[in-house]
């Protein structure tokens, strides 16, 4: 903890990048834990634009439980001490894979708190939202919290400009990231003193390769997981622990850098 605290206070500039783990004390499933929701279903099934051209139903279905689990969940001490920390200091940067927006509702909480912009706490969304969609039609794409009704095809949600029909603004396995926030992360990751990987078994791509590309540029990874990954070995501080424990501790008086 000391090594890694001495690598923050040191950092000009950080990014943070999440998974699954640092929502799991919210009660949102991981994909490849225990209860994860890989179990009930397999990647290829649903996560991908074949599967959704293959029965948009079934797809639906899948996302629109996850919503409707997400929404009810709030941020955990984890979520809020990182916003914190980007709130309370300069050049840092929240990357996250996970899609459940808990990132940015920390973010409003804190920054409410604090009577601040929300804006520098703001993550980037590498693999999109479960509270977004875009229509497969005109390409529209807005904001969406409303509950789905996957029971029958003709119910599922229709693009209020074209009646098209909409998909999750989700980033499938086989489909691109969208450039603009993965340009963002890569130049975040490039010019980063500090990579914080927090709660990512980091085996997906391109994501799980931003933390090489910050030691790449000499600066250093820490990351907070309770299981060891594919980062540990290159990483120069390890906290085994979960994220809504350990990231209160660690950014803890985390102020500007020096001190
Ligand atoms: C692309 C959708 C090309 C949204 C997701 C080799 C073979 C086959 C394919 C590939 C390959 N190499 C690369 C690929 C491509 C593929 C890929 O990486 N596959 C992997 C599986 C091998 N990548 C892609 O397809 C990407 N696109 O490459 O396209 C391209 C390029 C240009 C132009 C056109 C095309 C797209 C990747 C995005 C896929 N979409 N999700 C959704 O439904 O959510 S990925 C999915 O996994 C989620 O987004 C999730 O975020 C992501 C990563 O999982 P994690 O977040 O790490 O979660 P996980 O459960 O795995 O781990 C949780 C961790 O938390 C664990 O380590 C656990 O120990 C820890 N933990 C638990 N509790 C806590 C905790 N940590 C802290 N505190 C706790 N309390
Ligand atoms: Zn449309």
């Amino acid at each position: 903890m000391d090594e890694a605290r001495a690598l923050l206070e040191a950092a000009k500039s950080v990014l943070v990048l999440t998974g699954a783990g640092v929502s799991a004390e919210s009660g949102v499933p991981t994909f490849r834990g225990e209860e994860g929701l890989w179990k009930s279903h397999r990647p290829e099934e649903l996560a991908t634009p074949e599967a959704f051209r293959r029965d948009p139903r079934l797809v639906w279905e899948w996302y629109g439980w996850r919503r409707a689990r997400v929404a009810a969940c709030d941020p955990n001490p984890g979520h809020l001490a990182l916003a914190r920390m980007a709130l309370t200091r300069d050049g840092v940067t929240i990357t996250t894979q996970n899609v459940d927006g808990l990132h940015e509702a920390a973010a409003l909480e804190v920054a409410r708190e604090l009577d601040r912009d929300p804006d520098p706490a703001l993550p980037l969304e590498l693999h999109g939202s479960l509270f977004r969609v875009r229509c497969t039609g005109c390409g529209e794409c807005y904001r969406d919290r409303e509950p789905v009704d996957a029971s029958d095809p003709e119910t599922l949600p229709a693009c209020r400009a074209c009646g098209g029909l909409l998909r999750p603004d989700v980033v499938w396995f086989g489909e691109g990231l969208p450039s603009d926030v993965l340009e963002r992360s890569l130049r975040a990751a490039r010019g980063a003193d500090l990579c914080l990987v927090v709660g990512t078994s980091a085996l997906v791509q391109p994501a799980a390769s931003l933390p090489l590309r910050t030691r790449d540029g000499g600066g250093r990874i820490v990351e907070v997981n309770p299981r060891p990954t594919p980062l540990s070995g290159v990483a120069s501080a390890v906290l085994r622990g979960g994220s809504g424990e350990v990231l209160p501790r660690l950014l803890s008086g985390a102020g500007a850098p020096g001190g």
